[in-house]
């Protein structure tokens, strides 16, 4: 099974960057940075990640990324994810990167995008991995804070494709930043929203009617509504599904209590991603195998979650032909 989901083409559409820092690399810019951590040992940061819920892991998620300061680190980072892409048959990524987690500890927002894309550039010509980038607006921030991170963002406006929505999920609907969604949009961008994962189903409804966007991260929470299973179903409106994220966040308490195969088999566009891979126990083969074990996953359902993947992409459609 493990080669067979290897050799599918996927693309992997709910990966935050910052979330592929291996303790490893974590370890080695801390020193090269000089900054102090609450850990001596790759072990010691091992053991710190239990999470009971979404705000823990993100407490931790923020802690780890402070280690992120150069250009040179940013690049580091995203060679290191590319690397893991091509050695597990992802053939096209489309990244978070939260601009807010660094522009708030006094990191430029430039050294953030042109590290990120340095190694997105090299990725495409060494690695043949493609990748289009999403800025991510911090939910727990306000909205004007978002504002400013967009119109920092703008004179690299050909490095991103899209903005999405992520961090603390409860008590910030999508209706808080329907504004700077609005303006991403009429700006040419593409948008997306982490809801649904913690929070109630009229979060996903908010995503789709006031942000309106393109796809919905994570979702999960939609399966206990089901006029909006009919909704996401007749609009094949796309779900980024993280199973392991889920079960490490206890969004499900385990694998086996999983929605996304019945989902998928009542006709909604799902597909698997790794979210925080470095935090949560895997990358994308290891997500379809976490399925694999706990759902008995087939062959075909993992061919139709793959080929999900390159539909729900932003590729052109002349990209997606080639990889289905
Ligand atoms: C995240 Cl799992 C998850 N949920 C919401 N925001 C996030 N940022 C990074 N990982
Ligand atoms: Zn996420």
């Amino acid at each position: 099974m493990q080669d067979f989901i290897h050799q599918l083409h996927k693309a992997e559409l709910h990966m935050h960057l910052e979330g592929s820092l291996e303790p490893e690399l974590m370890m080695q810019l801390a020193e090269r940075n000089s900054v102090q951590l609450p850990y001596q040992t790759v072990e010691e940061v091992r053991r710190a990640y239990q999470f009971s819920n979404l705000q823990d892991f993100l407490d931790i998620y923020y802690q780890g990324a402070s280690v992120l300061q150069t250009e040179e680190d940013f690049s580091d980072l995203t060679w290191a994810y590319l690397r893991k892409c091509k050695a597990q048959g992802v053939v096209h990524t489309e990244p978070f990167f939260d601009p807010q987690a660094h522009t708030q500890r006094g990191i430029p927002i430039e050294v953030v995008i042109r590290g990120i894309d340095h190694a997105l550039q090299r990725g495409k010509a060494e690695l043949g991995v493609s990748s289009y980038l999403i800025l991510s607006f911090l939910r727990h921030l306000s909205e004007e804070e978002a504002f400013a991170t967009f119109e920092a963002a703008l004179p690299f406006g050909d490095k991103f494709i899209a903005v999405g929505l992520d961090s603390s999920e409860l008590g910030h609907p999508p209706e808080k930043f329907q504004q700077v969604f609005a303006k991403a949009r009429a700006e040419g961008f593409k948008a997306v929203a982490h809801a649904g994962e913690e929070g109630p189903p009229s979060y996903v409804w908010g995503a789709l009617d006031l942000l309106k966007v393109d796809r919905i991260d994570h979702g999960v929470r939609a399966f206990e509504d089901e006029r909006l299973m009919q909704r996401l179903i007749q609009e094949q409106i796309p779900l980024t599904v993280c199973p392991l994220s889920n079960t490490r966040l206890k969004v499900f308490a385990e694998m086996r209590h999983h929605t996304l195969l019945e989902m998928l088999d009542r006709g909604v566009m799902v597909t698997v991603n790794s979210d925080d891979p470095a935090y949560f126990g895997g990358y994308l083969v290891e997500n379809f195998m976490a399925l694999h074990d706990a759902l008995d996953l087939t062959c075909e359902q993992a061919k139709q979650l793959a080929a999900n993947s390159i539909r729900a992409s932003f590729l052109p459609d002349s990209d997606k032909q080639k990889y289905i």
